[in-house]
């Protein structure tokens, strides 16, 4: 029996959202200038707005979260000096080897299971002196964390992870893609939660729902330095102001993403109380929820059917499927959810 499709539920990311109306309109009233001669006056106001927010002193905008984390790497690092990550962490894992390709660094990867690396083991990785040893330059830790299924980093566990780098002189850059998420499911204002990391790169193009945009941010030195790594990146911009206009304006979706944690709520309930045996709930976390599907015919299976009633997810590997609510659902798309799956099941799976 072929089911209508009225609506696509989207749950493949947060980076599907699209910008509204408001948003729309702030783009379209914007004030720009030329962002390489530092004359956009929309550009300036976001980055100022983004130091502030973190409590560092300066920003830089970047086109995405990827090309940011690259220029921090690019700016804290020397070609032949080793990087302490976790396994599992975006940088390590979805940016193409930027590390290798693009700062010359060799990835020392630590466990991240459970969203962080363990600070005993960050200080055993860290190099001593050694004719042998490369130069440890950088530690770089994520919160949320991605591949553990968004898990907010608690503020005293990255603390520790920190003190241990500082003590042997070792920056440390903060993947805060979504660190928005973190602040609201931990209740610790971003400032604070950052407060001991030297560069943090945020996302707005994720659950604030800009077209584009991450802002990196630092000391004023460490940003200047940045910049010149984002032009040799390809990442000068021009009249970007029409962009950054959208980022202001995200900027005020923040306390939204609470919204976004409710509705992965209610969707991990309804995995978890799921009757079929093969399926459950591997966890929920901020706008994060991973569905186990044990069946014989793999996750990949389970991916297919559901895009095939109109549901888009990602399968994370064999067994989990990994969904992402956002600001362009609703509680009804959920409800919707749950139809569409009892449906895949109760057509016995085929
Ligand atoms: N994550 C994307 C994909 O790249 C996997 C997603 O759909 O989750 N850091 C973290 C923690 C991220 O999750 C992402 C995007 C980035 C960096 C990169 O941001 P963009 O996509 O702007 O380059």
């Amino acid at each position: 029996m072929a089911i209508a499709v009225e609506e696509i539920i989207d749950l493949r990311s947060d980076t599907v959202t699209r910008p509204d109306a408001g948003m729309r309109k702030a783009m379209a009233e914007a004030e720009v200038g030329d962002d390489v001669y530092q004359e956009d006056p929309t550009v300036k106001e976001l980055e100022k707005r983004a130091a502030k927010l973190l409590d560092k002193e300066a920003a830089l905008f970047f086109p995405s979260g990827t090309m940011a984390n690259q220029a921090a790497v690019l700016t804290h690092t020397t070609p032949g000096e080793e990087v302490i990550l976790g396994a599992d962490s975006h940088i390590f894992y979805y940016e193409v080897a930027g590390l290798a390709k693009l700062s010359g660094v060799q990835a020392r990867i630590l466990p991240d299971e459970e969203g962080c690396p363990e600070p005993e083991d960050i200080r055993e990785a860290i190099r001593g002196d050694n004719i042998h040893f490369p130069v440890t330059g950088l530690l770089c830790l994520e919160n949320t964390h991605n591949r553990s299924g968004g898990l907010p980093v608690a503020k005293n566990r990255l603390r520790a992870c920190c003190e241990v780098a500082r003590e042997k002189g070792i920056p440390v850059h903060l993947d805060g893609a979504r660190i928005f998420n973190a602040s609201l499911a931990l209740d610790v204002p971003p400032a604070e939660l950052v407060k001991d990391c030297d560069s943090i790169m945020f996302c707005l193009s994720k659950g604030l729902g800009a077209p584009m945009g991450s802002l990196l941010t630092g000391s004023k030195d460490f940003i200047e330095r940045a910049r010149k790594n984002r032009k040799l990146l390809g990442g000068g911009l021009r009249q970007v102001g029409v962009i950054a206009a959208a980022g202001l304006v995200a900027l005020e979706n923040r306390e939204e993403l609470q919204k976004d944690h409710q509705l992965a709520v209610k969707l991990a309930e309804i995995i978890r109380d799921f009757p079929d045996e093969d399926l459950g709930l591997a966890n929920q976390a901020t706008n994060f929820v991973m569905l186990e599907y044990t069946g014989s015919k793999g996750a990949g299976w389970l991916e297919q059917k559901l895009a095939e009633v109109g549901v888009l997810c990602n399968k994370l590997h064999d067994s989990k499927l990994r969904l992402l609510t956002h600001r362009d659902l609703e509680e009804k798309h959920i409800d919707q959810f749950a139809e569409r799956l009892d449906n895949i099941f109760s057509r016995g799976g085929e």
